[in-house]
């Protein structure tokens, strides 16, 4: 990919970005807002320029007896992507995709995806198009701080400080100052299943008005949590009436699409229910411990964590992510140094840092080493935390390449530490994973990408196994009014799931009505070899070797070796089924 080319065409579509920005502002305004929906053109550095991506807003306000919150609440959003020749009315197209994310997960995880998937479909003779849900709860992020960031054009003046000042120091950006991190907000207690399937609802019904259409055309589908979440979505009856069925959520789907994900997995109770309470006990930082710990009552009483506030994994540091991935594609070899020993002492990123560069047990209980003992460039901090050569968290790895230009690197043996201690183990997976060794005059870490290893790699990763591209990948972190996180990621989604999965069906869990749901239409899941899952019955499955959890959603169209891009075509192939019925 070539960087100055994108830059060029960033600058060019300056203007198209002031008018965009406005757009995007008018949830908070409101004033032009005609019927309650707004599109906003998403100006993206992709070389896949006969994809066009946007963001969808809709005015939905939450379920009635949500707890007070912001006017942006009442909005949700997602990210569309079409054939730029294609019509711009999505019922004109052969179909329609829509995806949901996984845990902490936004909606632009999906650009890659759905970028090779629609070029791959109108290779195939069919126009879709792919829609990527950001949950509700992403109403509660300011971006304010990395868009300004986003926004400078010259790569030369792409300074971070502009970010943190905003975040850290009170500055004012675009008239706006950082109201603080919403850690404890009471309306995440109230996203919980049943705000989220009427959401999951209402983006279909109202931009897709016809039902009969709807079940002969629209493909739905998720990764990680997203695949539970749409085994949910098929079982929920929307109007409480198991009789009547042309509301329920399978009747709105001709098929569904896994990625690294369980379909009939069993969330629904129907079958063996995949344990979502270790994760949970990680995800509350150990305060939700098991059944027992499932209330509701407490999450809304605030005895339970709202959100993911654990292991450095917060909404600082997801939103630092994002502002990193910045410099990540626009500034990608430059040294990020004075950057990483710049951000601020908070408990949240010193945990992170540390977790990501102790290297071992003794050093992760006993000393202060972290990230900020090294020396990375933008590019190569991104591949420390996030590549499948350097994150410890396995939930964010994703394969796109390999360091460079330091001699002197070592194993990572914390995660292998970790392995035995569960709640920890799901989070913290064993890898091929490096890191620089601890020195006094630490040399610069660079990156390679995925289809131009180094010699050095040899040993820890190959050819093979790299499947991502690091542009695209740190682009898609961050570009356009939404992002690849769900900062504030509501506990109480999942705490619902594990319920409903036990059998309860209390309050809004009772609308899980139709178990079968989602075994009543064609469904293929696509499991990475490398990924969270081990291959199981529950589905038909293809498994995508070399990919890691995130690879299935952001592995490049061009594969080394001229290998088909296993994702994709996968996805194309279930989308001609279920148009054939
Ligand atoms: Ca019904
Ligand atoms: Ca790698
Ligand atoms: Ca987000």
């Amino acid at each position: 990919m070539s960087t100055s080319h994108a830059w060029r065409r960033r600058a060019s579509a300056a203007l198209v970005a002031a008018g965009a920005a406005l757009a995007a502002a008018a949830p908070a305004g409101a004033a032009t807002v005609a019927d309650g929906r707004t599109e906003t053109p998403i100006v993206s550095t992709s070389s896949q320029t006969d994809v066009t991506s946007s963001v969808v807003r809709l005015h939905v306000p939450m379920l009635p007896g949500a707890a007070p919150h912001a006017a942006e609440c009442d909005w949700i959003a997602y990210e569309r992507w079409r054939r730029t020749t294609g019509p711009t009315d999505a019922t004109k197209a052969d179909a329609v995709a829509v995806l949901m994310p996984g845990v902490l997960e936004g909606a632009t995880a999906f650009d890659v995806l759905a970028r090779n998937t629609i070029r791959e479909a109108a290779r195939r003779g069919k126009t879709i198009e792919v829609w990527g849900i950001d949950r509700r709860s992403n109403c509660l992020e300011d971006h304010t701080g990395v868009d300004a960031l986003d926004a400078i054009t010259d790569p030369a003046k792409a300074d971070p400080t502009i970010a943190l000042d905003y975040y850290y120091k009170g500055s004012t950006v675009a008239g706006r100052k950082f109201a603080g991190w919403k850690t404890n907000d009471r309306v995440l207690a109230d996203l919980g299943l049943q705000q989220t399937m009427e959401d999951y609802n209402s983006v279909l019904i109202s931009e897709l008005p016809s039902q009969p259409w709807r079940e002969k055309h629209v493909i739905c589908g998720g990764h990680s949590l997203g695949g539970p979440l749409t085994e949910i979505y098929a079982s929920w009856d929307f109007d409480g009436n198991p009789a009547t069925t042309a509301d329920a959520g399978y009747r709105q789907c001709a098929g569904y699409i896994g990625l690294d994900t369980v379909l009939a997995g069993g969330s629904t109770g129907a079958g063996k229910l995949p344990n979502p309470k270790d994760l949970l006990s990680t995800l509350s930082g150990g305060i939700i411990d098991g059944a027992s710990g499932l209330s509701i009552d407490a999450i809304k009483a605030g005895v339970i964590p709202r959100t993911v506030n654990a292991l450095g994994i917060s909404p600082e540091t997801t939103n630092l992510l994002e502002m990193l991935s910045v410099g990540a594609e626009k500034i990608p070899d430059v040294e990020a140094t004075a950057t990483v020993k710049a951000l601020p002492q908070t408990a949240a990123v010193n945990d992170f840092l540390k977790l990501s560069g102790a290297g071992d047990l003794g050093p992760w209980l006993f000393s202060n080493d972290s990230l900020r003992d090294y020396r990375y460039t933008y590019r190569a901090l991104l591949g420390q935390i996030m590549d499948d050569n350097g994150a410890v968290i396995g939930l964010v790895r994703s394969s796109f390449g390999y360091f460079d230009g330091n001699t002197q690197l070592r194993r990572n043996r914390l995660p292998a530490a970790f392995a035995g201690i569960p709640g920890l183990n799901i989070l913290i997976s064993p890898g091929n994973l490096m890191l620089p060794q601890k020195v006094a005059r630490p040399q610069l870490t660079t990156w390679r990408n995925y289809d131009a290893l180094p010699a050095s790699a040899a040993g820890v990763t190959n050819a093979g196994e790299e499947v991502t591209d690091a542009f695209d990948f740190a682009r898609t972190i961050h570009e356009g009014p939404l992002n690849l996180t769900e900062n504030y990621f509501p506990i109480r989604l999942m705490v619902d799931q594990a319920l409903l999965g036990q059998g309860s069906r209390t309050g809004g869990l009772k609308y899980s009505m139709h178990p079968n749901g989602i075994t009543s239409k064609p469904r293929q899941a696509v499991i990475g070899s490398n990924g969270l899952l081990k291959p199981s019955s529950a589905d038909p499955q293809v498994i995508a070797p070399g990919y890691q959890h995130l690879d299935v959603v952001t592995a490049a169209e061009r594969q080394n070796g001229g290998k088909p891009e296993l994702s994709s075509q996968t996805f194309a192939g279930l989308i001609d089924k279920a148009l054939a019925g």
